[in-house]
């Protein structure tokens, strides 16, 4: 009995620490200075207190970026990826006897987790870039065996979401921040269904250049990480402002000196729907499961700059192992242009972005059924650095 008041009582500690970690991660979230509209000057450059923040912090919340109609699309997006999901790891069909999406993929595409799980933490997995197992908390008693929590080559799944790869605003930041010559790096849905979203260990991103000479703070490139339905301290991601400048970070000590996975000094992204992160891929960052009762949908995109791939043997984590020349490298951006030619059809209104690389290329770019198919894998030429 005393061993049981015990154990008890030290679960309500450390859920008290929790909590207390949770609120102050996101007073402090708020009070950084590193969130707000997208602005732009006259001459077209990103506002320098964006710039200036970005920098400092490795993250900045651009607030109110995807409208509701756009975001209602997204959401249909993703429901229809949901729905054509395998029933299970094993089976190549969906809950309604269709062929399941991703299935017959060559890429990396669906990322199985126990609910609540951890896949990657304390594993070689991913060059073992994720050296600390999250704690993982027991899912209730009717969940699923597994369930799919993150799904990479998502444009060829989701016509909505290949029209928000096109989203002007955002790719005029992608060449503000990468220059005019930025290329796609990857493309990713994180899915952290309340009660059974999967953790991802905290980690940084990019595996090529850290001892390179020419290292910098944009090395390794960026995601954005569009939110649908916002996200919380706990739901969201956490970062460790400013680690993306540094070449070398120690992630096993940083948890045992916090004695927790709760390492000192991160933040969360506090969002509402429609906000968009922008994230350096080399800040440390990671996400708790989501025992929340809240969806989390997080639709990442990524670029990076042309000179941090091209030449540069890919560490094959997305797509397949190769020396990235100008070739491959234009043959992967192609799909930018698509996303235009489909973001037309849908918002003839708006102003379209031009891709500068590809404004002179005598190609066609139309969006249609073949178009569309000609998607297929095509994250297999991921520029993965
Ligand atoms: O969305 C998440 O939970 C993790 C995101 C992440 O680790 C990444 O984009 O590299």
């Amino acid at each position: 009995m005393a061993l049981k008041r015990d154990i008890s009582g030290r679960a309500e500690k450390s859920e008290d620490q929790k909590l207390q970690y949770y609120k102050a991660g996101r007073n402090k979230a708020l009070n950084l200075g590193n969130r707000g509209p997208i602005k732009f000057n006259p001459d077209g450059s990103l506002a320098k207190q964006i710039l200036d923040a970005y920098s400092e912090f490795g993250f900045y919340v651009f607030e109110n970026v995807i409208q509701t109609r756009e975001l209602k699309d997204l959401e249909n997006g993703v429901a229809s990826i949901l729905k054509r999901l395998p029933v299970s790891e094993d089976s190549t069909f969906d809950n309604n006897g269709n062929p399941a999406i991703g299935t017959n993929c060559k890429a990396p595409t669906l990322f199985w987790s126990k609910p609540l799980g951890d896949p990657f933490g304390g594993t070689k997995l991913a060059n073992g870039r994720h050296p600390v197992k999250m704690n993982e908390p027991q899912p209730s008693k009717n969940s699923p065996e597994k369930i799919v929590y993150l799904i990479l080559g998502t444009l060829q799944f989701s016509d909505e979401f290949l029209r928000t790869y096109a989203h002007p605003e955002l790719l005029k930041v992608a060449e503000q921040i990468n220059g005019e010559d930025f290329v796609p790096f990857t493309d990713a849905l994180f899915i952290k269904e309340p009660g059974m979203g999967a953790s991802v260990a905290w980690h940084r991103d990019g595996t090529t250049h850290w001892d390179s000479p020419n290292f910098d703070e944009r090395t390794h490139g960026f995601n954005f990480m569009i939110q649908l339905y916002g996200c919380t301290e706990e739901n969201g991601v956490w970062v460790v402002p400013g680690t993306h400048k540094k070449r070398y970070v120690d992630i096993a000590k940083m948890v045992s000196d916090a004695g927790s996975e709760r390492v000192e000094d991160a933040v969360p992204m506090i969002c509402n729907p429609g906000d968009v992160v922008i994230s350096n891929r080399q800040v440390v960052h990671g996400s708790f499961s989501n025992t929340s009762s809240d969806w989390r949908i997080t639709i990442n995109q990524g670029f990076h700059r042309r000179k941090s791939v091209l030449g540069v043997k890919g560490g094959g984590l997305h797509g397949e192992p190769a020396v990235y020349d100008a070739e491959r490298i234009i043959e992967r951006s192609k799909i930018i242009k698509l996303a235009i030619e489909a973001r037309k059809q849908r918002f003839p209104e708006e102003k379209a972005f031009e891709y500068k690389p590809l404004s002179t290329s005598t190609e066609e770019f139309t969006w249609d059924a073949a178009a569309k198919r000609s998607l297929h894998d095509y994250n297999l030429l991921d520029l993965s650095i």
